[in-house]
């Protein structure tokens, strides 16, 4: 893979192939130069220029993420780096126009090139995705996953009551059925993935809005396996009968079978909104086909585009015609006024996902989970289901005397940047946690390969070894404090330091 298109800049000649693993390597001397001159290192200069002159303290907060984020070992499975191409279509005045509608159908004048970024993203997203329809403009996952919910309480709900009064809007029906049917929409049920064996919070649970707006259950997983239980799914969804059966995660680390979760939608009557906001990057490189694609199966899919997906952050929902017009209510019902100059990015990002280079990459994210996960198993380090097929792995640190609050601090202190995340049946809850979720797509998008995963299984395996659990002021056991060797940490985080100078972050960028 000599001299591949790094997602990183666009300096084609900038990597050259290592023997060791196929992928990309530090640049050379002669490309180090070339970097202080090149597009990117003018553009962002002059962009950090501009905003030194007005506060200087913004632009030196802007230079010293990327020298944090240059430095660090990430491996939060929710975060990734977005190309500058990406970067840079968001910094500018399309941020100054309101366009509050959909495209063609505003309640601003002057939106037309606001219509032809909108436009453009959608297309690029329906392309992608093979989906009906794309609308663009949420601004984060739980906004994706409100308008999906509205779309679908519109859909099923208010229509029919609106078709059965015989009128056409909200505003003619009578006060009295008015509060009928606000009863009605409040008073609706969803299922989803529970919290700890790795649904999101935004699927029901009652912290959130979605669990004020719905009654939920939860299905879980299996307590030997930790995997998901088709038959277990279906026989909840069968006695709970939900409006919506909600699949997808952000923390279990295997595939779900959408085709099996679509037919016990059907069986109850529920329509299946797929939130696919950690995997779309899969989805989108084909690594995820087949009864694992979503798209094909699910009547809602829901998305965030900053995580595998590689792109700004925001949000996406994409359906079939059915519920498109439902959809792009979605501003001003729960949005406000969309971000053009954020989807001037999504457009950017999903035409590179387009690319073949994309599917390429997001194999690799998988690739390198499997490896990780086999490092550490290897190691003796305990993983919820044994391992992965998907892009994240999630370790119970309790093997090693830990909870996860301990370790992620830890692993900060060398310089390893984690979260830590329930395991099914925590005992340790959602605060302290017995876990800590690993993730590959943003190590992958650097450029590390199957052999850099096992160092980094490696480094993780030692620090978590060096821990000890500490206690409280008082001298009773605490689950927050710990105890690490300053020693190792110094060594892991020079390791980590050392293995990450041979994948420059933004390696075309130079900020002098
Ligand atoms: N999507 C979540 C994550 O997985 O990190 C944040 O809400």
């Amino acid at each position: 893979m000599a001299n591949q298109v790094s997602p990183l800049g666009t300096t084609a000649a900038m990597t050259t192939t290592t023997a060791k693993t196929g992928t990309a390597a530090k640049a050379t001397p002669a490309t180090e130069s070339a970097k202080t001159g090149s597009t990117e290192s003018v553009a962002f200069r002059a962009a950090l220029d501009v905003v030194r002159a007005v506060e200087p303290r913004i632009a030196d907060a802007i230079g010293a993420e990327l020298a944090d984020q240059r430095e660090s070992l990430k491996l939060i499975a929710s975060e990734n780096y977005a190309s500058p191409a990406v970067l840079l279509a968001m910094g500018n005045w399309l941020s100054d126009k309101y366009a509050e509608g959909t495209v063609g159908r505003r309640f601003y004048a002057g939106c037309r090139n606001v219509d032809t970024v909108e436009s453009i993203a959608a297309e690029h997203a329906r392309e992608l995705f093979g989906a009906a329809h794309a609308y663009v403009q949420p601004h984060s996952g739980i906004d994706a996953n409100l308008v999906a919910f509205w779309a679908v309480l519109a859909d099923r709900v208010e229509s029919p009551a609106l078709r059965r009064a015989g009128v056409r809007q909200v505003n003619e029906l009578t006060d009295q059925d008015w509060a009928v049917l606000r009863r009605e929409l409040g008073d609706q049920r969803m299922l989803g993935m529970s919290l700890d064996a790795g649904g999101h919070l935004t699927h029901g649970f009652r912290p959130n809005i979605s669990g004020k707006m719905f009654d939920q259950r939860s299905y879980g997983t299996d307590p030997e396996t930790g995997l998901l239980d088709y038959d277990e799914v279906r026989r909840i969804a069968r006695e709970f009968r939900p409006l919506i059966l909600m699949a997808g995660y952000s923390a279990y680390p295997r595939r779900v079978n959408f085709r099996l979760m679509r037919e016990i939608a059907d069986e109850v009557g529920a329509t299946l909104l797929v939130d696919m906001a950690h995997f779309a990057g899969l989805v989108a490189g084909k690594v995820f086909a087949g009864d694992f694609d979503p798209v094909p199966y699910a009547q809602i899919v829901t998305t965030t585009t900053h995580k595998s997906l590689r792109g700004p952050r925001g949000g996406m929902v994409l359906c079939g015609p059915e519920l498109a017009d439902q959809v792009d209510r979605g501003c001003p019902m729960v949005l406000g006024g969309p971000l053009p100059h954020v989807m001037a990015g999504k457009a950017v990002a999903l035409a590179e996902a387009r690319r073949p280079e994309f599917a390429a990459y997001a194999g690799r994210v998988v690739e390198n989970a499997v490896a990780l996960a086999e490092g550490l198993s290897r190691r003796g380090a305990r993983l919820v289901t044994g391992g992965t097929d998907n892009h994240l792995l999630l370790v119970d640190v309790s093997g090693y005397g830990l909870t996860g609050r301990q370790a992620e601090a830890a692993l900060l202190d060398a310089g390893i940047v984690t979260n830590r995340n329930s395991v099914p049946r925590d005992p340790n809850g959602a605060w302290y946690t017995s876990g800590v979720r690993l993730g590959t797509p943003a190590l992958t998008t650097r450029g590390l390969g199957v052999a850099e995963m096992d160092d980094v299984a490696g480094l993780l395996h030692t620090v978590l070894s060096a821990i000890r659990p500490g206690v409280g002021p008082d001298g009773a056991p605490s689950k927050a404090r710990y105890v690490l060797d300053r020693a190792v940490a110094e060594r892991v985080a020079g390791q980590a330091a050392d293995l990450l100078a041979d994948y420059p972050l933004y390696p075309v960028v130079d900020l002098g």
